[in-house]
């Protein structure tokens, strides 16, 4: 190769890199790659200065080496402003700065309180059932031994459903969750021994203590020779179990027309112990009635299909709401239905 020759392959090398370097899309790595990697066109064109002779080689040396700088500089520049076009498009991330929080979310007290509810009936081998809301006559009132006159069959305590049951009674919102216990008992024979908590509705003025929905829980236990002594010993275990052994129970007759005898269950008062005279809870006579309790009615028993004469039962049950405000300190039963965080956070 002439002289001549390489230098007017040197500057056509520099005017194919200065056209493609003023192209908007000019790519640091391609244009280095293709005139001053290691195969590159003017690498290349440096590496046949060796066939020219060596007078003439030092000046195209010059030449060839002030072009490469040239390139390189200009290259260079391309790659900054590709960074920091790059660095702007995607804005760098401060991994100092605190992370969006995601609250965690918590069971509402009240199933909160179920869930304790069920554990104490499971430890005692109650298994759990469910049934429906909307109910019918029977399952709410007949089968638990209700006169057909009784005020909780009245428009004023029970919401009723525009709809009829199989024997053309207007079907109803149940009142009680005794209404699965009958469930149980018409589709299982004796030894049973079951519990289920769940939603009833009344009627009712809403006001601190009264909602028209509620919770209740309900257990029951049917064999052969149960007696008032089981179902002490039982409700006072369970009592022992949700508020601490130190807890005592005392049963006062009572009436509920699906038991007899009935009686309502007091439990010692777990604030003030039964010690301080204007106890707010208590109001200083040391029990809180908790419970109803029962041996269940000869009368239900036959309802559901089962000889009274073999077979003896005890069932009690209570409202889940006053528990839980017992348990968590809460003083309006209208609280639990306002889904106020300040109280959903408190209990956790
Ligand atoms: C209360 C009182 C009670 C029962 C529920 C019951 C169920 C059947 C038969 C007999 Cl199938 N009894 N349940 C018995 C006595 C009381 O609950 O104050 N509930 C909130």
């Amino acid at each position: 190769m002439t002289p001549e020759e390489w230098k007017g392959k040197l500057s056509a090398i520099k005017d194919s890199f200065s056209s493609l370097i003023s192209e908007k899309k000019a790519d640091y790595e391609a244009l280095y790659q293709r005139f001053l990697g290691r195969k590159g066109e003017l690498s290349l064109l440096l590496r046949d200065l060796k066939d020219i002779t060596a007078e003439e080689r030092k000046n195209l040396g010059m030449l060839g080496n002030a072009a490469k700088q040239e390139l390189l500089s200009a290259a260079e520049k391309i790659k900054a402003a590709a960074a920091a076009h790059s660095a702007k498009a995607a804005p760098q991330i401060d991994i100092t700065l605190p992370g969006i929080n995601f609250p965690k979310g918590s069971l509402h007290p009240l199933t909160q309180t179920m869930d304790r509810i069920s554990a104490a009936f499971l430890k005692l081998g109650f298994s759990l059932e469910d049934g429906p809301l909307v109910e019918d006559d029977w399952h709410c009132f007949e089968a638990l031994n209700f006169p057909e006159c009784h005020p909780a069959r009245d428009m004023q305590d029970t919401f009723y459903v525009n709809a009829k049951d199989e024997k053309g009674k207007d079907k109803l919102l149940r009142t009680q969750t005794s209404t699965v216990q009958i469930r149980v008992m018409e589709k299982q024979n004796p030894p049973l021994r079951v519990f289920h908590p769940g939603r009833v509705f009344r009627n009712e003025a809403v006001d601190a203590s009264h909602a028209f929905a509620f919770h209740q829980v309900e257990g029951l236990y049917v064999d052969k020779g149960v007696t008032m002594a089981d179902l002490k010993w039982t409700v006072d275990a369970f009592m022992k179990d949700l508020f601490g052994s130190s807890v005592r129970t005392r049963f006062n007759p009572s009436y509920f027309p699906f038991v007899e005898p009935g009686a309502e269950v007091d439990m010692s008062c777990v604030f003030c112990k039964g010690q301080a005279e204007h106890c707010p809870v208590c109001k200083g006579t040391g029990w809180l009635e908790l419970l109803g309790s029962g041996m269940v009615h000869p009368n239900v028993l036959r309802a559901c299909g089962h000889d009274p004469e073999i077979w003896s039962g005890f069932a009690f049950g209570c409202g889940i709401e006053r528990f839980a405000m017992l348990l968590y300190g809460i003083s309006d039963m209208r609280m639990f239905f306002e889904n106020d965080f300040r109280l959903l956070e408190q209990v956790r």
